[in-house]
This record gives C-alpha cells, structure tokens and sequence, in this order.
C-alpha cells in the first residue's frame, strides 16, 4: 500500500473512521471503526453506522507504506453484542494487547467490550460479556505512567449517554436544558486485568476559565462524543468532538479525572458530520489522526482516516488546525 501523506486518506481499498493510533513496539498502530459501504438512509440515531467488524493499519513511520492487518474482530465472535461496532481503542499492560470497543447488546443498547491478543495487529480475542457496569459509546484508554488505567467514553443521541443519567437506562430520558450544565463523559479506572471497571464510573466536569461549568446550551463548547485524554508536560489534555457544531476541542487537567478546563479548538469541521480523532508523540513529534468524509464525496458513513501535525504553543495550549487549509 501507498506511503502516507498529510490530510489524505491513509488507505483507500475500504472506509475507515474513529482512528486511535498509539505507538506499539516502535511502529505506529491505527485501530479505526471499519464503515461499510451501503446506500441506506441515515438518521439522528445513527442507524447508518452499522459496521460488522474491524481491521488494524500500522506503518513502521511517516515514510513507509500502510500496512492493513485484515479482519481482526467480528460481531460474530462477540457473543454480548448485536450490531454496530463503533469507535474502538487499544491499550497494551500485562504483556497483552487490548482492544476496547462499543457494541449493541441483544438489547439494543450500547455497551462497551474487550478483546484481547498478543500482537498489536491481532487478531483479537472477545470476552464473554461486556464489561459489567459499562454504557454508551466510543472508550478511549489512558495507561498512566504510575501503571493505572483510566477508560474515557461516553457520546449523545445514538450513543445514548443521556439516557444514563441516573445509572439505568432509561429510554426516554432527554439531555439537560440548555441553561443546565452539559453532561460530560465518563471515566473509570480499570481493573488490573484491564477487563472491569475498578471503580464506579464517574462524570468529568468540564469548566470555563471562571471554573464554571460549560452549559448544555453552549453547542461550540459542550461534550457530545468522541473522548481522548493523552499527557504532555505533565498536564491531561481530554479532547472530544462538540457533534452539533462539528468541532474537535480540548481541555486541561493536572488530574486524569478532572475537572478539566475548557482552553480551545484543535481541528475546525471537516466534510461530512461526525469529527473523530487520537493525539499520539510518534518520535519528537506530535500527531492528530481524524477523519472526513471526502473520499465518499461527502458521505457522512463512508469516511477516511488522516493525519497530520500539532503544535504545542509554549504555555501548552495548541494550535487550531485548519483541515483544508486557511
Ligand atoms: O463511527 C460511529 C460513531 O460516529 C462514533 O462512535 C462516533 O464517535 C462518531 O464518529
């Protein structure tokens, strides 16, 4: 396959989206949902996201060639889930290779599962069960350098976060008023073994730089889906994508759990209406790998996986990307 380039799709032979890329055994690993190409109506529920399975792309560095490593993981070898296999993430503890990912359940409602392997590139082994205690979409995973493990999820409307309010899921529970603070995504340290919560999955608050809380009216600002915490200078950046408005934006901590301070915009809207990224040092540099829509002509469930360079100012805040340029 081709070598990479800046804000292009990374591979071409499929639709790929969600990408979380780590740094495994020296290489650069890609772990993206896997977006089938059908022509089915879509909705606000996200019905249209209805991918079956997932692949792993590496590449040994910026100069060398995509490797796609195949079919991974299948809904059918997950013996919990239903259907949608949306945005997953991989951790590496205990020797083993983790992969975190979101499912329906035979319920219909989403839960988050674990997979596991001994290689980065799979193929991945699921669990039995999903993680007892686990709700709503797209679990990112932050080992820290201390040796715990946090997982961050947590997305509206078709993730159903709001439907958890109350920690049972309640169908028909509505988001908060927009003058209400806006409900912010969840996190939980992880078990040793990686495979259940440790604790009581907690809210992150989400503050502005009066330390009030960002409001659920407040669409350029406010959680919708998306969560990813990584660690430079010793600050947590938790960074998410606003949905509604097409933003990814990001917010500082001295705490993996928060709150976090609402500081900024890293990427402006790309094509297509889901916005989905990871941020990954690969050698001195630093990475954001996202995806549109353009590949498809602007299909919002056929999207590509790209990357390209952050900068980090010197007070640590970063410098808002213009994904077509000015
Ligand atoms: O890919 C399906 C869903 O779309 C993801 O879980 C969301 O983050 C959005 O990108």
């Amino acid at each position: 396959m081709a070598k990479p380039t800046p804000n292009k799709p990374l591979v071409t032979h499929i639709f790929t989206a969600d990408p979380s890329a780590h740094v495994f055994e020296g290489k650069l690993y890609i772990y993206p949902s896997h977006d089938l190409d059908h022509d089915e109506p879509s909705n606000d529920n996200g019905d249209q996201y209805k991918m079956e399975d997932y692949h792993v792309l590496s590449m040994d560095n910026f100069d060398s060639p995509v490797v796609d490593h195949g079919e991974v993981l299948h809904v059918k070898d997950i013996p919990w889930a239903s259907k949608q296999l949306w945005a997953p993430d991989a951790a590496y503890k205990n020797d083993k290779y983790y992969l975190f990912f979101p499912a329906r359940d035979h319920d219909n409602i989403f839960r988050l599962g674990v997979a596991t392997s001994d290689s980065p590139a799979g193929p991945f082994k699921a669990e039995e069960n999903y993680i007892p205690g686990s709700f709503s979409i797209d679990p990112a995973v932050l080992v820290d350098e201390d040796n715990k493990a946090y997982v961050y999820f947590g997305g509206l409307w078709g993730g159903q976060l709001e439907k958890w309010q109350t920690r049972e899921f309640k169908p028909d529970a509505e988001g908060p008023a927009p003058t209400d603070p806006a409900l912010g995504p969840i996190v939980a340290e992880l078990s040793d073994d990686m495979l259940t919560f440790k604790a009581e999955p907690k809210e992150i608050s989400i503050v502005d730089e009066n330390g009030n809380p960002i409001l659920a009216g407040d669409e350029d600002r406010r959680f919708f889906e998306g969560p990813w915490v990584h660690k430079h200078n010793g600050y947590y950046y938790l960074s998410y994508s606003t949905g509604t408005t097409h933003y990814i934006v990001y917010a500082m901590s001295k705490n993996p759990e928060g709150p976090f301070e609402y500081k900024g915009r890293i990427l402006e809207p790309v094509e297509g209406w889901t916005t989905h990224h990871s941020i990954v040092q690969f050698e001195d540099k630093w990475y954001l790998f996202y995806h549109d829509a353009s590949l498809s002509g602007g299909v919002n469930h056929k999207r590509s996986v790209k990357y390209t360079e952050i900068t980090y100012n010197e007070d640590g805040t970063i410098q808002t990307i213009h994904p077509y340029g000015d």
